[in-house]
């Protein structure tokens, strides 16, 4: 088969056993493909649509070869961006966290101190990139950040640190925003929310672990303080500014007592889900089958359980270890 369009330069495609494609490039031009062309978009189109060889190999080699000679002017850039591979055998933790979550949650009515559609469509959102990247083996997350857990051997985008929190930090957003009717039916977000996302390294089992221990005090300290703070202002009728002087300086015994003494509120019974955050594994579970026969799946579940102790870990002992 040939496929001829014409000038300034010829584009020329030979159908047989060994086709090939050959673009003659008019040498004046610096950009020969897109400004000296003239074939038509339709006809483009319906090339690179109906020749899946061409689309694959020869379009592909002809492509590279015809802007390589308009690339190596400018390729040189290329040395200006830096190599961020993070170091081997090393935890890549990646944590997003909300961009000025105080204004989002009282823009969308958030319930105080919690909100669990909230807490949830978080839940949801990281699910969704648990499941879109394999490689990730824990996930755990409070208030309006989630940090997720590579395998110390990953090989996910060459271990490139961009690459991995800017594609975590992107699909838990967009995922954020679809799946936001599921949690808000009746409401639309009134403004596109916005994460930040960062990648850290921890070399040792330790450091890995207490990275996550951190962030579940820091869920301890932040809730109890919060549900104390509410509690005070939306039961006890105290304005902001005294809630936050009766609170200054008290430690956690003493926020406990004063919700169970003041608000008959015993802090250990409220959900577990606002007092530890979420922890995101696969776990292997057991699906019902049409034929009424089960099977063993691998699914992401989500447990609100202490990753401070031993116990989670010595239970969960293989997610520590490289495979
Ligand atoms: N009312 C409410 N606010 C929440 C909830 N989760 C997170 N937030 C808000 O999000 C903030 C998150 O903290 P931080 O990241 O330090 O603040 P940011 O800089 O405003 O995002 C909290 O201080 C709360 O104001 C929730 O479930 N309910
Ligand atoms: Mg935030």
């Amino acid at each position: 088969m040939l496929i001829r369009c014409s000038a300034p330069r010829t584009l020329t495609i030979y159908h047989s056993t060994a086709a090939f494609l050959r673009l003659k490039s008019s040498k004046k031009s610096s950009s020969p493909i897109v400004s000296g062309f003239t074939c038509s978009v339709s006809c483009m189109t319906s090339l690179i649509f109906h020749f899946p060889l061409i689309r694959s190999n020869i379009w592909k080699k002809e492509f590279h070869s015809s802007t390589a000679m308009a690339k190596s002017k400018f390729e040189y850039v290329r040395l200006f961006e830096a190599d961020d591979r993070c170091l081997p055998n090393t935890w890549i933790a990646v944590r997003v966290d909300g961009k000025g979550f105080h204004k989002f949650s009282t823009e969308h009515d958030y319930e105080k101190p919690n909100d669990i559609k909230g807490l949830s469509l978080m839940n949801r959102a990281a699910t969704s990139v648990m499941e879109e990247f394999k490689d990730i083996c824990l996930a755990y997350g409070q208030s309006d950040e989630y940090s997720f857990v590579f395998r110390k051997e990953t090989q996910a985008y060459s271990r490139r640190s961009a690459k991995l929190s800017t594609n975590v930090c992107s699909l838990f957003t967009s995922a954020f925003v679809y799946y936001w009717n599921e949690y808000f039916p009746t409401s639309k977000p009134r403004y596109p929310p916005v994460f930040d996302g960062r990648t850290v390294l921890y070399p040792s089992n330790k450091n890995i672990r207490d990275y996550l221990s951190w962030r579940q005090a820091d869920c301890h300290i932040n809730n109890l303080y919060n549900t104390t703070f509410w509690a005070l202002i939306l039961k006890g009728g105290l304005t902001p500014t005294e809630a936050e002087n009766k609170l200054k300086g008290t430690l956690s015994g003493e926020k406990n007592e004063i919700l169970f003494s003041q608000f008959a509120i015993n802090y250990n019974s409220e959900s577990e889900m606002l007092r530890k955050g979420t922890v995101l594994v696969r776990r292997k579970v057991l699906v019902a089958l049409p034929n009424g026969e089960t099977r063993e799946k691998s699914q992401i579940v989500q447990e609100h359980v202490d990753i401070i102790g031993d116990e989670f870990w010595n239970t969960n002992s293989h997610l520590l270890t490289v495979t």
